[in-house]
Parts: structure tokens; C-alpha cells; sequence
């Protein structure tokens, strides 16, 4: 059994794509951003970072494993999918698993800082974030022209990868003329797996509406 302490965010859904990819059970313990429980000691102590999501794996001594990326690689050696075990193989995953961690995440989650909540509209910050989300989904647009998907297989790349630019509507970018990267949007969206993992953690109470979510963020931001 693995416990899950997660949100409705991007790197949360990672991790619960990929436990319903790999048919794993598991629990959900969700965590409420707005009131800061990922700050609390107890959470601090499974994950350093203070941040979603995390995982506790029971069957193997209460081990914790926090940082969405290790996550899916963490998942991934556990039950031998996602992510073939030959060198280059397994590297070609880690690399499009690392374009979205260092790239991907970080620019979208930036573009949604300044596009969404920032109360103070900088033109040259949206546009900046805005144009660097571009590039990178151009990146993996003339990627996605030859493969099938980011890396080999289907895999915890495109997990990463799709839990977060699934949601370019919120941060504001373009995908006009991105063919292939819509082409692979909508196949991995229809991936039964991927629907039940995109609704974890299930809302106890109606979704806050856009203005809603919007005041939570800046709490967290605060
Ligand atoms: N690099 C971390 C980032 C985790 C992260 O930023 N999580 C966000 C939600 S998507 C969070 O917990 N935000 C709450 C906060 O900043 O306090 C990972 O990939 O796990």
C-alpha cells in the first residue's frame, strides 16, 4: 500500500497518473494548500520542501519519497513499467522526465505567478514566462513530429510532461499550429488511467470558481 499526500495540481497528478497507470493501491491524504498544511511539522518531516506531493510506501519500511520526479522514477523501478531498465533507454526517459522538471514545471508554474495571481500585471514578466512556455512546447512539438511518444514507450515522461501542459489554458499559452503536441494532448488524455488519476484527490465540496482559486494562490504565495 502506498499513502498519497497530494492536491489538484499539476505534480500532484503525476504521481496519481502514474499509481493508476501501475495499478497500484494506494490511499489519498489531501493536503489543503490554502490553509498551509504542507508547512506543518508532521508533513515537513516526509517532505523537507514543505510542498506536494509525497509518498510513503508501506510495504517498504514507511519509506518517503518526496520531489514529483523521484516519485515516478521511485514508481517506476518498483514495478519494472513506465521506464525501461536499459542504460539508454531508461536515460532517454530521464531526459524528457528532467526537461519537464527543470523546464516545463518551472516556467508554466511561473507564467501562472504572473499571468493569474500576481495582483500587479507586469507585461514583461507574463510575456517573458509566456514565451519561454512557447519554446518549450515547441521543443516538444518537433520531438513529437517523429515519436509517437517523448520516449520510446509510453512512460513516466509523458506523465510529467502531460499533467502539466494539459493545463496551458490557465497559464495563458498559445498552442495554435502545434499539431503533434495536440495529437499526443489528447491521446494521453484519453487514457482511462490518466482520467481517473486527473481527479485526485476527489473534491470533498464543489470546486472553487476561477476567482476562488485564484485568492487560495496568493495565501500560498504570500
Ligand atoms: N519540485 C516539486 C514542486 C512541488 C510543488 O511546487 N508543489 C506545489 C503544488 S503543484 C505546492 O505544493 N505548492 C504549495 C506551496 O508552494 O506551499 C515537485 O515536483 O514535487
Amino acid at each position: 500500500m502506498i499513502e498519497l499526500y497530494t492536491s489538484p495540481t499539476p505534480n500532484g497528478w503525476k504521481a496519481s497518473i502514474a499509481l493508476e497507470e501501475l495499478e497500484l493501491p494506494y490511499s489519498v491524504h489531501p493536503i489543503a494548500l490554502q490553509k498551509l498544511e504542507q508547512k506543518q511539522d508532521w508533513y515537513v518531516k516526509l517532505n523537507p520542501n514543505g510542498r506536494i506531493p509525497t509518498i510513503v510506501d508501506k510495504d517498504n519500511g514507511d519509506f518517503a519519497v518526496f520531489e514529483s520526479g523521484a516519485i515516478l522514477i521511485y514508481l517506476a523501478e518498483k514495478t519494472g513499467r513506465l521506464m525501461p531498465s536499459d542504460v539508454k533507454g531508461r536515460s532517454l526517459v530521464i531526459q524528457w522526465l528532467m526537461f519537464q522538471m527543470g523546464g516545463i514545471g518551472p516556467m508554466m508554474g511561473q507564467a501562472n505567478v504572473f499571468y493569474r495571481y500576481a495582483p500587479e500585471k507586469i507585461p514583461f514578466a507574463i510575456d517573458r514566462y509566456h514565451r519561454e512556455c512557447r519554446r518549450l512546447f515547441e521543443v516538444l512539438d518537433t520531438r513529437l513530429a517523429e515519436h509517437e511518444f517523448l520516449a520510446g514507450d509510453y512512460s513516466i515522461a509523458d506523465i510529467a510532461n502531460w499533467s502539466w501542459v494539459h493545463t496551458y489554458p490557465w497559464s495563458g499559452v498559445e498552442i495554435d499550429g502545434l499539431d503533434h503536441l495536440k495529437r499526443w494532448l489528447e491521446t494521453i488524455g484519453n487514457r482511462p488511467a490518466v482520467q481517473r488519476g486527473r481527479v485526485v484527490p476527489q473534491q470533498q465540496e464543489r470546486a472553487p470558481d476561477a476567482n476562488t482559486f485564484v485568492e487560495n494562490a496568493r495565501k500560498i504565495l504570500a
